[in-house]
């Protein structure tokens, strides 16, 4: 969707905004549920990037221990558990630049990915960067979805990081989307951006070919000891704003309330999920930073009647675009999205 037709939204009243939104999503999405996904930093700190709003970037004081990539049993535990807590999705997050093949711990990662693959969630990793041969290989073992955030405009980007640029985060998404992954991008609020740079970015993700599976919006989790650390909050009337437009912009995609839960009250979380919102990152962690405790989150999800999708039935073919709820059915269903 264009850069104007996206303004033209943003300046609408917010209640015509939300309503519109809403009608994209009960178009899409017919279902009231929620996707939850659990996530788990396997390989924490020490990172060589600079991105001035990551407490684990080794550029900062930030107090977040640097740890070595977890053992796959360790990682193994995790999942199983998330499973049974609810998650039809377990993205692994690792603090590095990028990941090279023919190394001991791209071997281990694959390794790692391979064995949580089996478990009948969605498998989502962000490593960083990828060339086409190692796209190929996590496709290969049973990634479904590959997260690469571009955070925020093109133009904003160089003042939030300088050791790489925003066309490495566009050729690593091309690499994911080129070896078959669903790619998984959205962005921060609250980096200091303008209205504009937030529509920018909407742009460039609604314009990608196909369109994102999921798009995370995150709110700064002020992090101690980076350069945002100060940063006023974002208002979750900004939040709710930007899920409605993503929601009209990439009407088929997960719209994912990501990082900054603990800021918000549970009305303010009721309207991300009115204006389209339709996935959490569920459990008390984020990769370092807190999120909104398990019972609270059910609480809330309960008193909207809202449901969490259901377990796949069908653990051969997630992620391929095939419905797994009704075997009958070639194209995605709005469950499978
Ligand atoms: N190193 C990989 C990368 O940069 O793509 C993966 C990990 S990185 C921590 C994943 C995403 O988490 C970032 O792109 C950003 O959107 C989000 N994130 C990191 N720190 C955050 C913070 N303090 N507040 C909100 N979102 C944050
Ligand atoms: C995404 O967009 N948000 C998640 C996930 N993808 C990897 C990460 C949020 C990180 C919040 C800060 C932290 O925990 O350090
Ligand atoms: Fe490293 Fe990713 Fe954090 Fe940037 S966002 S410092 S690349 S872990």
């Amino acid at each position: 969707m264009k850069y104007d037709a996206l303004m033209a939204l943003y300046e609408m009243p917010f209640f015509d905004l939300i309503s519109q939104s809403r009608k994209v999503y009960l178009e899409n999405w017919e279902n009231n549920e929620v996707q939850l996904c659990t996530l788990l930093s396997i390989k924490t700190g020490g990172c060589s990037e600079d991105c001035s709003y990551c407490a684990q970037s080794a550029r900062y004081n930030s107090g977040v221990q640097v740890e070595r990539l977890m053992e796959k049993e360790a990682v193994m535990e995790r999942a199983r558990a998330a499973r049974e807590t609810g998650s039809t999705r377990f993205c692994m997050g690792a603090a590095w630049r990028g990941v090279r093949g023919g190394t001991k711990r791209f071997d281990q990662v694959v390794d790692i990915i391979k064995d949580v693959s089996t478990l009948g969630m969605e498998v989502c990793v962000t490593l960083g960067e990828l060339g086409p041969e190692e796209a190929k290989t996590l496709k290969e073992a049973g990634v479904t979805a590959y997260n690469h955030n571009l955070d925020t405009s093109r133009e904003h980007y160089p003042n939030i990081v300088t050791t790489h640029t925003y066309d490495d985060r566009l050729s690593t998404i091309k690499h994911a989307q080129e070896a078959g992954m669903s790619v998984c991008c959205g962005g921060i609020l609250g980096l200091g951006e303008t209205a504009e740079d937030r529509l920018k970015m909407i742009e460039t993700i609604s314009e990608m070919s196909p369109q994102p599976e999921s798009v995370p919006i995150n709110s700064l989790m002020p992090m101690p000891g980076t350069p945002l650390e100060g940063k006023d909050p974002v208002t979750v009337f900004d939040v709710v704003r930007m899920i409605a437009i993503t929601r009209i912009a990439v009407p088929k995609a997960k719209v994912r309330l990501s990082a900054g839960r603990t800021h918000f009250s549970d009305e303010g979380q009721a309207l991300c999920f009115f204006a389209g919102a339709n996935s959490i990152f569920y459990g008390d962690k984020l990769l370092t930073a807190k999120n909104p405790a398990v019972k609270k989150d059910m609480d809330l999800l309960a008193s909207l009647g809202l449901k969490t999708q259901a377990p796949f039935t069908d653990v051969e073919n997630i992620g391929s675009g095939k419905c797994l709820q009704n075997e009958e059915e070639e194209t995605l269903c709005n469950t499978c999205g």
